[in-house]
């Protein structure tokens, strides 16, 4: 009898384990890419912390205000895997993605992941007119 017990409570042990883990996961990508304010929302504010944290760290050479996940949330455009850092692309494309997606609200707008494998004309030249 006391080793069923000792089962079960191993097994919710294990159960607990599992779900905390996937808490974890969950909490790790809490802010969608591009949100780096991460305040639940893409917008051209982000945009215009990326542009700007590329200015001060690229064009400045002046220490970095974001954070290692600001970087990852803010580095959306990165067709070579070589450049992992921010620049003007990753901001212009932040910034396309919220006009075309909330401003304009075009239902074909895909998800920012999927938007950035278009070219940026592309949108531009069929929904910014
Ligand atoms: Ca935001
Ligand atoms: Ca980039």
């Amino acid at each position: 009898m006391k080793k069923i017990w000792t089962k079960a409570i191993s097994l919710m042990t294990a159960a607990l384990t599992i779900g905390a883990c996937t808490i974890n996961a969950s909490a790790e990508s809490a802010y969608q890419l591009g949100d780096v304010d991460m305040n639940g929302y893409v917008n051209a504010e982000d945009a215009n912390k990326v542009l700007c944290e590329y200015l001060v760290t690229e064009v400045m050479e002046m220490p970095a205000t974001f954070t290692e996940e600001q970087v990852a949330l803010g580095n959306v455009y990165h067709p070579d895997k070589v450049n992992e850092k921010l620049d003007t692309m990753d901001a212009n494309y932040i910034l396309v993605y919220f006009l075309i997606h909330d401003v304009m609200e075009d239902p074909d707008c895909p998800a920012l992941e999927e938007f950035v494998k278009v070219p940026l004309e592309k949108w531009a030249g069929g929904n910014l007119k």
